[in-house]
């Protein structure tokens, strides 16, 4: 493989002025404005004070920490608290003209303390660790929560909301997440890797916290960062990557302050840390003969390290572990199975409330493309689903949301609905490897919002997002790095907030999602033209995902990308390597037969009615056709069209829709900040110019492969 880096950065990053992103100072205006008042004390309760400060500062108006009832100021936003001494609260506000005195707001959170007991009554649940109500009563805002997490959530839901936010009266809204641990997984390495540089798969400049092998030091920087993942959602990050390297590997003992600064930097925002460790640290650092899972020294070496982590960070998360897999050290080589490899680490982890994500990305890399029988998307479910009830509580194991990897379109992996007796966490990945690497626009909400909707029984079913919320949550690989719009691509910046915000919501439809981040990150009192920048900003990002699929790979048929760096088109360039990922094109037809009657059975992985509908031609979903069937260029799809025209057909139309795209962000050249424009139009030209080679080279392939023309006599080289 060859180093990549300078593909990696196409700008100079300028560490004195970074984006604010979805928290430009404007968001926070209408709370700004306001006095508030604040109850609770605690870590989390600074933090929420801190904000509030700030945005006061700005905007005029003030806060009040903890005041006693005798000198209650006046006030009209109060974040408090369930426990937390009320503010005075007579049975009633005086009639009268309006007031802003203390008892309207103690009358306020009265009533919505009152509410929301009867809420938690109705649904038997209280809000939790994490969960909040908002509620609005005689010109007065309320935010409580019972835990300081709680209250943090509810201040970024005010953020969000706005003015909305000191509207018309309204009874409380509750709201607590779908999923209790919502993570990001950095792909960074302390070292700078001699392929794949300071970020695995990085496509915005180095790492916000390493560089060259030490601590970046960039205190404001990753500050900056959980202040913005805490507005998302976000709780859970693991800092560096899951191929642990000889460097990073000493994260876990040697290194630990390193971990533990980052811990300090991300707690004020309630985000733990968590650590990708290697399975052989027992060798590599405690000089044991062996790694093996079974051996008393082993669990001892893991039993004390893992104590000396929780001595000195006390909310650790866990460790997350990628082993036996793409050379990374397992269990396999002592004879042991994943179940044997992850209890070993849970058992360490256990007594201090920790967990292990243990990936199940698992397969054969050194595999012979001469034979068919091997199949890379059952390697998954062929080495976990049999071990599903043998895994500790405080296993997670975690899984791509696909059976291969990251592709622009690939069914839902079977694991997700084959390990009931399994917690399983679902692994998205939100920085762009295989998706334009956030030099195209790539919007992927509605792509995860599909996968989180998915019915893995059928249509009355329970959802992926079902599996994850009973089980360990959502995770992705975090798209940040040092560059100064954090994502390369700023309108990648949309990607994380969405995934956040879907760990949250499972259920948040992916335009909203999306208004809601063009709200904040475009604050409305500093747009000329909102409606139009909104209108503009949907037209060129709604549909990007499917504009991307359709000059790229054709109907899920994957991998047609350049190896090693995997950006750009090239058809055969894995089709006779051994990593597994072959489309099998010929003269007569193209994709993998997957099936149980001619294939690799991989169709018999999932339950019906997919089993069935994935097995069929007949009833195989067009979008899914040649990743489960190989078919003639002529088999007509459900759309009307043959194979082969589809493809000729998708590939002109995603060019053209990229022409487009690249028209209406001309229009927005006086609406947006200057340097976001130039960065996006700089992005556009290379997804225009890549766009093209896609179409061009996908189309003049199948061309001489089939001999067909194109129906329509376009250009086909
Ligand atoms: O998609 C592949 C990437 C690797 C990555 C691996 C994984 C961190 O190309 O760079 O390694 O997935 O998920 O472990």
């Amino acid at each position: 493989m060859r180093r990549h880096r300078d593909q990696v950065r196409m700008s100079t990053p300028d560490p004195t002025d970074v984006h604010p992103a979805w928290l430009p100072d404007e968001a926070w205006r209408a709370i700004g404005v306001r006095r508030i008042l604040v109850r609770g004390e605690g870590t989390l309760v600074d933090t929420v004070q801190a904000e509030v400060e700030r945005a006061t500062h700005r905007y005029g108006g003030a806060v009040w920490r903890n005041p006693t009832d005798a000198d209650l100021p006046p006030a009209d936003l109060v974040l408090a608290l369930t426990g937390a001494p009320p503010p005075d609260s007579p049975p009633a506000p005086e009639p009268g003209p309006p007031q802003t005195s203390g008892t309207l707001a103690g009358t306020a959170v009265a009533a919505a303390k009152a509410q929301l007991d009867i809420a938690t009554a109705q649904v038997g649940e209280s809000l939790g660790a994490e969960g909040f109500v908002v509620a609005r009563h005689a010109g007065v805002t309320v935010v409580l929560a019972d835990a300081p997490a709680g209250l943090l959530y509810g201040l970024f839901e005010l953020v969000r909301l706005g003015a909305a936010g000191f509207g018309p009266t309204h009874p409380v809204r509750v709201h607590r997440p779908a999923m209790a641990r919502r993570m990001l997984d950095h792909w960074d390495n302390v070292d700078v890797h001699p392929v794949m540089g300071q970020v695995e798969r990085g496509y915005a400049g180095g790492s916000i916290f390493w560089r060259d092998g030490r601590p970046r030091g960039d205190r404001a920087r990753v500050t900056a960062y959980a202040r913005l993942l805490a507005a998302c959602g976000i709780n859970a990050v693991s800092v560096n990557n899951v191929n642990v390297h000889a460097t990073e590997a000493r994260l876990l003992t040697e290194r630990l302050d390193d971990v533990a600064e980052l811990a300090d930097l991300l707690r004020p925002y309630a985000i733990r840390v968590h650590l990708a460790v290697t399975f052989a640290a027992p060798v590599v650092l405690g000089g044991l003969p062996t790694a093996d899972p079974l051996d008393p020294a082993v669990r001892d070496w893991w039993a004390e390290t893992t104590a000396r982590v929780y001595a000195r960070i006390p909310d650790f998360g866990g460790y997350l572990v990628k082993a036996d897999s793409e050379g990374q050290p397992g269990p396999f080589s002592y004879g042991r199975d994943h179940a044997d490899g992850a209890n070993l680490l849970a058992e360490a982890l256990a007594p201090y409330g920790g967990v292990v994500h243990w990936r199940a990305f698992v397969y054969n890399h050194r595999q012979d493309w001469r034979d068919r029988s091997t199949d890379r998307a059952r390697a998954a479910y062929d080495h976990f689903a049999p071990l599903d009830g043998r895994f500790r509580d405080n296993v997670i194991v975690q899984v791509k949301h696909g059976p291969m990897d990251f592709q622009t379109r690939e069914p839902v992996s079977p694991v997700i609905a084959a390990m009931p007796g399994t917690r399983l966490a679902v692994e998205f990945q939100v920085t762009q490897e295989y998706t334009g690497q956030q030099r195209h626009v790539c919007y992927l909400a509605p792509w995860w919002s599909e996968i989180l909707r998915f019915a893995p029984w059928g249509d009355d079913g329970r959802t992926v997002a079902d599996v994850a919320a009973d089980g360990g949550g959502l995770v992705a690989v975090s798209n940040v790095g040092d560059d100064r719009f954090w994502t390369g691509h700023p309108l990648a910046q949309a990607n994380l907030y969405a995934f956040g915000r879907l760990c949250w919501n499972p259920r948040l439809g992916p335009q909203a999602v999306l208004d809601e981040w063009i709200d904040l990150t475009f604050a409305p009192d500093t747009r000329v033209d909102p409606d139009l920048l909104r209108r503009t900003l949907h037209e060129i990002m709604d549909d990007s995902w499917r504009t991307y699929e359709r000059y790229t790979a054709p109907l899920g048929v994957g991998f047609m990308v350049r190896p090693g760096h995997h950006y750009g088109p090239d058809v055969d360039g894995y089709e006779y390597t051994p990593w597994g990922t072959y489309h099998f094109a010929d003269r007569d037809g193209v994709g993998v037969d997957r099936t149980r009657a001619t294939g690799t059975g991989f169709t018999g992985q999932y339950p019906p009615p997919f089993a069935e509908r994935y097995e069929s031609v007949e009833t195989c979903p067009d979008e899914l056709l040649l990743f489960f069937h190989h078919v003639p260029y002529g088999h007509l799809l459900h759309s009307g069209s043959t194979v082969i025209q589809h493809i000729y057909d998708t590939h002109f139309e995603g060019v053209r829709e990229v022409e487009a795209m690249c028209r209406r962000w001309e229009w927005l050249a006086r609406l947006v900040d200057p340097a976001v424009h130039a960065r996006v139009t700089e992005r556009l030209a290379e997804q225009l110019r890549c766009a093209r080679e896609w179409r061009d080279q996908v189309n003049a392939y199948f061309h001489r492969k089939s001999g067909i023309p194109d129906a329509h006599g376009r250009m086909l080289h």
